[in-house]
């Protein structure tokens, strides 16, 4: 399912991230950036050691050993995966942190920030915080679509194409759904 918003494309596919053919992934990561289970540990054993050494350096030299703020995005190559490039964000962890739509949207919007601003063009998400962090699918598609769709309409021209990605068939109808909804009400 794709849709186009003032010239990029906003597009909806069921599969595993880490086969993306895109200038940059996003990772679902954590507070550590040191790896983890779910995508992070799938992107982690597809991109190769070199990922988390450049991961161990960051959380070294660029945040003094502390952990990495949520929804604050961090750029490392892709090393061994087809993505030139891997963006960490950390999303909110539901039940946990205060108002997750809002740190989740903010995820998102900065992943996209940070994509343009390195002068990417095409970027896959995963379904953030949607897995060991707990949050409800119904909603966190909701969110995402809509953070898409505002970043692009803000900012036109940025990217040329935005991908959410869905493991399974069961998370892709949600988005789908998500998508038909957020379209209708424009
Ligand atoms: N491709 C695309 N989506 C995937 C893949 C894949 N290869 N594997 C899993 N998913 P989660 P979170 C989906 O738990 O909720 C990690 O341990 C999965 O079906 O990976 O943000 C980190 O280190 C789900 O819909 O991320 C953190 O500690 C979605 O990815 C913590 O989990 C997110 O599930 C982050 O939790």
């Amino acid at each position: 399912m794709q849709a186009t918003i003032f010239g990029s494309l906003i597009t909806l596919v069921q599969g595993d991230i880490t086969e993306q053919d895109v200038d940059a992934i996003v990772n679902a990561a954590n507070k550590t950036l040191l790896g983890g289970g779910g995508v992070d540990g799938a992107i982690h054993r597809a991109a190769g050691p070199e990922l988390l050494a450049e991961c161990r350096r960051i959380r070294e030299e660029v945040l003094g050993g502390r952990y990495l703020e949520t929804a604050q995005p961090v750029l490392t190559k892709g090393y061994r995966l087809k993505a030139r490039h891997v963006i960490h964000v950390v999303g909110p962890i539901c039940g946990v942190d205060p108002d997750p739509p809002r740190l989740l949207a903010a995820a998102y919007r900065n992943s996209l920030q940070l994509a343009a601003a390195k002068g990417l063009r095409t970027i896959a998400f995963p379904s953030i915080s949607t897995g060991a962090f707990g949050c409800d699918i119904q909603w966190a598609s909701r969110v995402a679509v809509d953070a898409v769709i505002a970043y692009l309409q803000a900012n036109p021209g940025a990217l040329a194409e935005v991908r959410l990605v869905q493991y399974t068939a069961a998370d892709h109808a949600v988005y789908r759904a998500a998508l038909a909804a957020c379209l209708s009400a424009r």
